[in-house]
């Protein structure tokens, strides 16, 4: 039985030296020290031999096996180290990487819950040209040249009569332009103006809407903007319809909702009004379909623009726009 040991732990080491590939390998581990491998047998018959030799010879195979173990570590370890890739050898045992899963940025997960809002209620999402003609940026929306929005130093300048959009309103000039009412559409995009400070950014996002059919009245801007901002802000959200003006639309109206952070009460937030201004909103100017060719003794609409990061501070209260830009992950992995 000795002599077999040692006979059996010499072809075993004679053979693994030999071995340059990890199939081979496996077998090697199966033939000796698998649950039916050769060294294993001989260690279960150990229990037949005389009690007195039965000490001595399990020792010594238990020191074979100790032996035969270690190589066959050594062998593995020295197959497998830096020869993944190169030699066309992976361990497939190892753990894979766990992939990180990202998300959508916050601003593009207002602007879908703002055009899923819209959409529900009949509109359609279209998009349009970031670069713009001043034509459609500005003279159709009835902005006369000496508007101070069309100032160099409000608006990008492309050339003479090209801008940087300031709005998304051209889109709905192009849409206006190309078919007659009805038509309900909702366009979000990037606009740029050159403001930069603490609360300003020179891009940033807007949703702007537009409806106009026959007999569609001031009543159906304030039901349809009504039933947004409790979708988009909570059903008992209070709010209130503000005289104002824009060069596209009359009458014209800002929208504000209580004050989320004080409830009404006044604080830094709201200028202590206890109202924050949400979005702009008017029937549209009998001017602007001159431009496109409506007939303004058949049709009337309203439109609607606000901007995407005011809505989103409101809705999550964040206080800094600048947060949207700086693409910091332990800012964005909260959303
Ligand atoms: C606003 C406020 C009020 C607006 C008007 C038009 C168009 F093309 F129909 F004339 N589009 N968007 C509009 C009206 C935008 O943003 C504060």
């Amino acid at each position: 039985m000795k002599e077999q040991l040692l006979k059996l732990e010499e072809r075993a080491l004679e053979e693994i030296a030999a071995i340059d590939d990890p199939p081979e390998l496996e077998k090697f581990r199966i033939k000796y020290l698998g649950k039916k491998g050769q060294l294993t047998s001989m260690m279960k018959s150990v229990g037949g031999l005389p009690s007195d030799e039965r000490p001595k010879i399990g020792k010594l195979a238990n020191l074979v096996k100790i032996n035969l173990s270690k190589r066959f570590q050594e062998a593995k370890e020295s197959l497998f180290s830096g020869k993944v890739g190169r030699d066309g050898f992976i361990d497939v045992t190892l753990p894979g990487r766990e992939p990180v899963f990202g998300h959508l940025h916050p601003i593009t997960l207002v602007i879908k819950e703002v055009c899923e809002i819209f959409s529900r209620m009949g509109f359609r999402v279209v998009k349009g040209p970031n670069v713009e003609l001043d034509y459609y940026n500005f003279e159709a929306l009835n902005i006369p040249k000496d508007h101070p929005a069309r100032d160099m130093q409000d608006t990008f300048y492309i050339s003479d009569n090209v801008v940087l959009r300031t709005h998304t309103s051209p889109i709905q000039v192009r849409v206006m332009e190309s078919r007659q009412p009805p038509v309900s559409i909702i366009a979000p995009g990037k606009v740029y103006r050159r403001d930069s400070d603490v609360s300003h950014t020179p891009m940033f996002h807007q949703v702007e809407g537009l409806l106009v059919d026959k007999d569609v009245s001031f009543g159906d801007l304030k039901g349809t903007l009504t039933s947004f901002v409790r979708q988009m802000f909570g059903s008992d959200t209070r709010l209130r319809f503000r005289p104002s003006f824009f060069p596209f639309t009359e009458p014209s109206a800002e929208v504000d909702i209580l004050c989320v952070l004080c409830g009404g009460k006044g604080c830094r937030t709201c200028s202590h009004t206890g109202w924050l201004e949400i979005l702009g909103s008017g029937m549209v100017d009998p001017e602007v379909y001159r431009f496109v060719d409506y007939d303004a003794d058949i049709y009337s609409g309203f439109a609607f623009g606000m901007g995407i990061e005011r809505i989103a501070m409101l809705k999550y209260g964040i206080d800094d726009i600048q947060l949207f830009f700086k693409n910091d992950m332990r800012f964005l992995r909260q959303f």
